[in-house]
């Protein structure tokens, strides 16, 4: 690469070299614009390309297993059983096309005379990228019965591509290692890399998935897992549905091509209340939608009109099923493949591409047409199912008017335990929802007056997921927060009259905490979904020690932290006691004793360490802090910390909670079991 920029200067070059000229500098000056982040989301990312290329090849037809091996020293590798990269000079960059890929941005598929149809990798940037931002990496090519080999650092290639022995069969392996100076976080997480592949393995029908997580010494401590899916999206579909009793016993499948597109459904309808619509294109998914899911909606509540009149499941005086109607326990996954993706939205994850619209439309309507026609035993399900939602939408209705007209939410009188703050900024104020009287109490003590108000939330909350509006307005701790959110709810919802930009759910770190966390987060996900997708909606991090020597007194969020904080505090101590003379070190010893002595530091623990003493205290619970210790470490916007909620939290909250609250009582069972550990460690 070096060389080639050099002849840069010295003469006029076409535009093919140009692009070998670019090189991967830029890459590594922004890394953010190729991969999103330097953080854990930008390192999982460089796995996810190196996986793309795969499944190009594989969705081309060439390769049927992936396997992906997590290695010690953050390596990983990534291996496929398809052609191999070619190894042989490309015709306009002299190198090898091996080192091509690997070293011009943008340069994966362009070449080969069967260029890539769509597929997975057309969002990617490139293997060069990954090149780009690791110390090290490793190509192993299988093509032609040898095996071929270069190794990279930083981007750069190391030697021109060797063979150093034979083989059977073909295939690539990469193998690399992120740069620990690009980013802030470089262990790989086997439960992001799972879910993410295991979704994937959904998408590609056909295709085995092996991931191996070799990063123990122990050899008996490495662990496989295994992702191969026949049935693609309607092994999703079926996944989705495990835990619920289905309403028909058929998963309507469609894959087909139209305008250009190619349009993959599955669903299923289920007893359920909610609804689970996946939107993938190209394999991204989609979580604000798009055209496709708009085209897919459209057909779906006509196809269903038109078969329900038909066939007399809806009489001549009816009223059309709405699209609300025929959302209620759907579960559906929309996959399609498109030339050029067009990404829009706050996450750049909405599909704008109207064509998709028409395209998902015409594949929908006519293929879930014949699926009713020619199964009747599902038609009734669906049909059944939907009917049902329409009369409680009236029934609903009608409930709810007759409630507000009773006036439920009492003129809106504020609630009488909730301490409100004096400005009334709601850009300003916060509102904490906080468990319990007696964190509370501490809380309101606290707090600043002037922009936080606190609102206390006695036991558990009603179980919201099935209630109804009507049911659920009647309940005394939802009516207050509602009322205190200031928005009101169901139809009569405006997010203007919202009194407060941050809503903070303060509870414990233990099971109660937790599980109240999730009823409040389901509540929300369920009944103020724009709180949550216009980001109002925090949860605070009370920290789980208080670390003490002398006057240093530091708050800590877990183990690491603890053992950290130990160590540099004993490391200051013993730095002063060596460097001041005797009398000051008398007197500051004298102040430390005073300290220890002191009774509002309840000291569970008092370690030694190199010869210091270090008292800690673990707090179970927000009420074993006094109001002072709340404002410092959990109220006080410039040293809290809050996880802000995203939808994707919110959802897994309430999938949580359908497990924990839902009327099948096996996969409660289930989850506790597998659970329990986890939840004894946060109790102790
Ligand atoms: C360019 C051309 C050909 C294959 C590939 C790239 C290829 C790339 C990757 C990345 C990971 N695995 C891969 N497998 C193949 C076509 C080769 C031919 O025509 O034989």
């Amino acid at each position: 690469m070096a060389k080639e920029e050099n002849k840069k200067t010295s003469g006029s070059y076409g535009a093919e070299q140009i692009q070998v000229l670019e090189g991967l500098d830029p890459v590594r000056k922004r890394p953010g614009m190729y991969i999103g982040n330097t953080a854990e989301a930008g390192l999982h990312h460089l796995i996810w390309e190196v996986v793309d290329n795969c499944f190009d090849e594989a969705m081309a037809g060439h390769a049927d297993t992936i396997r992906v091996k997590l290695l010690p020293g953050n390596m990983v590798s990534v291996e496929d059983n398809g052609r191999g990269i070619p190894v042989e000079k490309h015709k306009t960059t002299k190198v090898s096309a091996l080192e091509t890929v690997l070293t011009v941005l943008h340069a994966g598929g362009k070449f080969g005379d069967d260029g890539y149809k769509v597929s997975g990798g057309l969002h990617g940037v490139g293997v060069s990228v990954v090149n780009a931002l690791s110390t090290y990496l490793k190509a192993e090519v299988k093509r032609d019965g040898k095996l071929w080999m270069q190794e990279y650092k930083i981007g750069k290639p190391q030697k021109p591509v060797k063979e150093i022995g034979s083989t059977k069969g073909t295939g690539t392996k990469i193998t690399f290692q992120p740069d620990s100076t690009i980013f802030s976080v470089t262990e790989f997480s086997i439960k992001t890399i799972l879910d993410h592949l295991r979704q994937q393995a959904y998408l590609t029908k056909g295709i085995k998935l092996i991931v191996i997580d070799e990063r123990d010494e122990d050899t008996l401590k490495h662990l496989r897992y295994e992702f191969y899916f026949e049935g693609g999206i309607k092994s999703y579909v079926r996944h989705i549905n495990t835990h619920v009793a289905p309403q028909h016993p058929n998963i309507f499948y469609i894959e087909k091509e139209a305008e250009n597109i190619v349009v993959e459904i599955a669903l299923q309808y289920t007893a359920e209340y909610g609804e689970t619509v996946l939107p993938f294109a190209n394999n991204i998914y989609n979580l604000e939608g798009g055209m496709h899911v708009v085209g897919f909606r459209t057909a779906l509540t006509r196809t269903i009109n038109t078969y329900a009149r038909k066939n007399n499941f809806l009489k001549e005086k009816d009223a059309n099923l709405t699209a609300e109607d025929v959302r209620e326990g759907l579960a559906a996954v929309i996959s399609i493949k498109i030339q050029e993706p067009q990404f829009e939205g706050q996450t750049k994850a909405k599909l704008g591409n109207v064509e998709a619209r028409a395209a998902v439309d015409k594949v929908m309507a006519e293929s879930f047409d014949i699926f009713l026609e020619e199964n009747p035993k599902d038609a009734e399900g669906i049909m059944g199912k939907c009917i049902l939602a329409a009369k409680a939408r009236l029934a609903a209705r009608t409930a709810r008017e007759s409630v507000l007209r009773k006036g439920v939410l009492d003129g809106f009188a504020l609630p009488g335990k909730l301490a409100d703050c004096s400005s009334r900024d709601p850009k300003i104020s916060e509102l904490y929802i906080v468990e319990g009287d007696s964190a509370g109490g501490s809380a309101k003590q606290g707090r600043n007056r002037e922009f936080q108000a606190i609102l206390p939330l006695r036991g558990k909350i009603l179980n919201v997921e099935r209630a109804r509006l009507d049911k659920m307005l009647a309940n005394y701790e939802v009516k207050s927060l509602i009322i205190a959110l200031g928005t009101n709810i169901g139809e009569q919802f405006t997010i203007e009259d919202l009194r407060y930009d941050k809503i903070v759910i303060m509870t414990d770190a233990d099971v109660d905490g937790s599980h109240i966390r999730t009823l409040l987060l389901t509540l929300f996900y369920r009944h103020f979904p724009s709180l949550i997708q216009e980001g109002h909606v925090y949860v605070a991090m009370p920290p789980l020690y208080r670390v003490q020597v002398g006057k240093d007194v530091r708050y800590v969020y877990n183990e690491d932290e603890l053992n950290k904080a130990k160590e540099e505090m004993s490391a200051t101590v013993m730095a002063n006691r060596k460097s001041k003379p005797e009398a000051k070190k008398a007197k500051e010893e004298a102040e430390v004793a005073e300290e220890e002595a002191d009774e509002s530091v309840e000291a569970v623990g008092a370690e030694e360490v190199g010869g210091v003493k270090i008292n800690i205290q673990r707090y179970k619970g927000l009420g074993e802090m006094n109001p002072e210790q709340l404002w410092e470490t959990t109220m006080d916007p410039a040293r809290r910390m809050m996880k802000r909620i995203t939808v994707v939290d919110a959802q897994k909250a309430d999938e949580t909670f359908d497990i924990l609250m839902g009327s099948d009582v096996a996969p409660r069972k289930r989850f506790i079991q597998t659970h329990a550990k986890t939840v004894k460690n946060l109790d102790i």
